[in-house]
This record gives structure tokens, sequence and C-alpha cells, in this order.
């Protein structure tokens, strides 16, 4: 039996992860299996390229990807996945990651990647977005997601003090 998990979280650099650790995070609060790699498009571009090419045979059924500045790894996941890839424009110093979502964003037709927003919340997003798509195949797995956002907007109050 494969002990790969359904959710596989990529990222740029070890800077990255306190940012991708929401879409850890809201996995795992979902029970949703998931393994994180470092896999830079640049830096690593062997690891990129292995990786996009096994994730189905590996089992793999989601990609989060997310990277900062010129944040190409998410489309070049894309590019060599049919996996669908969830992009997460991490926020950088330079240009406050509007570099990261411009580079993520626009890619071209053919080779989509679901760009998410920047940062934090784009992560949180992502482990949600990725949830929701596993839950279309797994009843329990859909019942704890509408448990999750009952239980946030209930969290939310009516009055501001
Ligand atoms: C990108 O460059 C990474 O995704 C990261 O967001 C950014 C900076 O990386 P470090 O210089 O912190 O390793 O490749």
């Amino acid at each position: 039996m494969s002990q790969t998990p359904p959710v596989g979280i990529v990222m740029g650099s070890t800077s990255d992860w306190p940012t991708m650790k929401e879409a850890a995070d809201i996995l795992s609060e979902l029970g949703v299996a998931h393994e994180a790699r470092i896999v830079s498009a640049h830096r690593t571009p062997d690891r990129l390229w292995s990786y996009g090419r096994e994730a189905v045979g590996r089992g793999i059924q989601v990609i989060i990807a997310g990277a900062g500045g010129a944040a190409h790894l998410p489309g070049m996941m894309a590019s060599k996945t049919r996996l669908p890839v969830i992009g997460v424009p991490v926020q950088t110093k330079a240009l406050s990651g509007v570099d990261s979502l411009y580079s993520i964003v626009q890619m071209p037709r053919g080779y989509p990647v679901a760009t998410m927003a920047i940062g934090a919340a784009g992560a949180a997003n992502a482990g949600l977005m990725a949830a929701g798509i596993l839950a279309l195949s797994d009843p329990a797995l859909a019942e704890r997601l509408d448990a999750w956002r009952t239980a946030l907007s209930d969290s939310i109050p009516e009055t501001p003090d």
C-alpha cells in the first residue's frame, strides 16, 4: 500500500515555510495527510522536474506550490503534471509579494495554476482549496470541512465590541 499522502506542499526555500505552514496546519486540522518539500525552480530544477514527473505515479492528488519573488515554481510544476496545482504567492520584502503574485497568476492557456492571495491567508486558503477538491470524493472529509466552515462562521461576532 502506498504511503504517499494525497497533498504535496512544495516551496522554493525554507524561508517560505512560515507562510506555507499555514496550509499544512489547516490540512492537519482537517485530517488530510500531506508532505512538505523544498523544491526550488532555480536552485534545484532537477528536483522540481522529478517531483512533477513522479507525482501522479506516487499517488499525489493535489499540489500546493508556494514561492516568492521570481516565483516560477507553481507554473513550472503545472507544466510537468496534470494534477491540480494551487499557487501561493509568498510575501516579499522588496515588492510585498506583488512580484510573486504576477509571476504565478498569468499562466499561458493550457497550464493552469489556481492562484491564491499573497501570504499567510493565501496559504491557509490553499489548504482549504486542496481539502475541498479531495472532499469531492471523500464524504467523511466533506463533513469535516463543512463543520470547520460552520465553526469559523459561528466564531464571527455580530457586534464589534
Ligand atoms: C524564492 O526566493 C523562494 O520561494 C523564496 O520566497 C525567495 C527567497 O528565498 P531565500 O533567499 O530566502 O532562500 O525562490
